[in-house]
């Protein structure tokens, strides 16, 4: 049988727009697909929920390929190793209370469980604004990232969701975009994005699992993005906090949803 590219293109187009157009109305979109989004998305997924992660980059996995300074490898505490055991990630001890994992293996086997659970991840789109109705958060609005990079005078499309997570990591874009636009008062102690605190890995990794919660009607914070918001330690290369931010935030919307 004969290749014909035009076909190709025609298959590629039409599936693509059939995943895009279903993605448009979601029980959760997550901004981010760093560890703390897709762990969230997959156990989501797992709880028969429909998720559509939105990433801005060519590739997910944020902040955890590089590990610390590049070097790729990862630390995780004990209290997480369960969730990377869950999702077939392979631990090292190094010493009583830290393992490690391969970022590369890391990133790989949590993004394939991710989408193998049933979380539909686009990549290359990025959430430039949300949706609010009744001041509650109720969907996005995505652009290519090419626009974005390009700075080209292109309009941008509208999806629903019951509620949206932001899992943008040090950045906390979502945030600080119904900070800015939106005129609710986010649920921390001033009301507005805090801004993350100076390395403290023990107390971080602690307060981004309590910080991991709704800030707004119908909005989460997740991952590192959870201390950038409510003013927590930021943590480094350990990457157990995410993990656990992850599970939590899912946990909390299965019980609303
Ligand atoms: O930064 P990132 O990995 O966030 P995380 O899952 O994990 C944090 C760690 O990597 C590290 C750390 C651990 O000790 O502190 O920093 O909380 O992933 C965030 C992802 O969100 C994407 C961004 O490209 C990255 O892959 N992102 C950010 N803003 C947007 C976005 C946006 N507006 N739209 C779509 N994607």
């Amino acid at each position: 049988m004969k290749l014909d590219e035009i076909k190709i293109s025609k298959a590629i187009i039409e599936t693509y727009n059939k995943k895009l157009i279903d993605a448009l109305d979601v029980d959760v979109a997550i901004v981010g697909g760093g560890p703390a989004g897709m762990v969230c998305g997959y156990y989501l997924a797992r709880a028969g929920k429909k998720v559509a992660l939105f990433e801005r980059k060519l590739s997910v996995g944020g902040g955890m390929w590089g590990g610390g300074i590049m070097f790729n490898e990862i630390v995780v505490q004990e209290k997480a190793r369960a969730i990377l055991d869950e999702l077939g990630v392979k631990t090292r001890l190094y010493e009583k209370g830290y393992y490690m994992a391969d970022s590369i293996e890391a990133v790989s086997t949590i993004c394939s469980k991710t989408v193998k659970a049933g979380v539909k991840i686009f990549n290359l789109l990025s959430a430039e604004d949300v949706m609010i109705r009744k001041n509650r958060i109720c969907g996005l609005v995505l652009n290519w990232t090419a626009v974005e990079m390009a700075k080209l005078h292109v309009d941008p499309i509208t999806m629903a969701a019951k509620f949206v997570v932001d899992a943008t990591g040090h950045a906390a874009e979502v945030a600080h975009i119904v900070e800015r636009k939106s005129g609710i008062s986010l649920k921390t102690k001033t009301g507005k994005v805090m801004g993350e605190q100076s390395m403290w890995a023990d107390v971080a990794e602690e307060t981004i699992v309590k910080n991991s919660k709704e800030v707004a009607p119908g909005l989460y914070t997740c991952g590192m993005c959870a201390n950038a918001v409510f003013g927590g330690p930021r943590m480094g290369p350990i990457f157990g906090g995410m993990l656990l931010s992850g599970r939590k935030v899912a946990g909390d919307l299965v019980k609303r949803l």
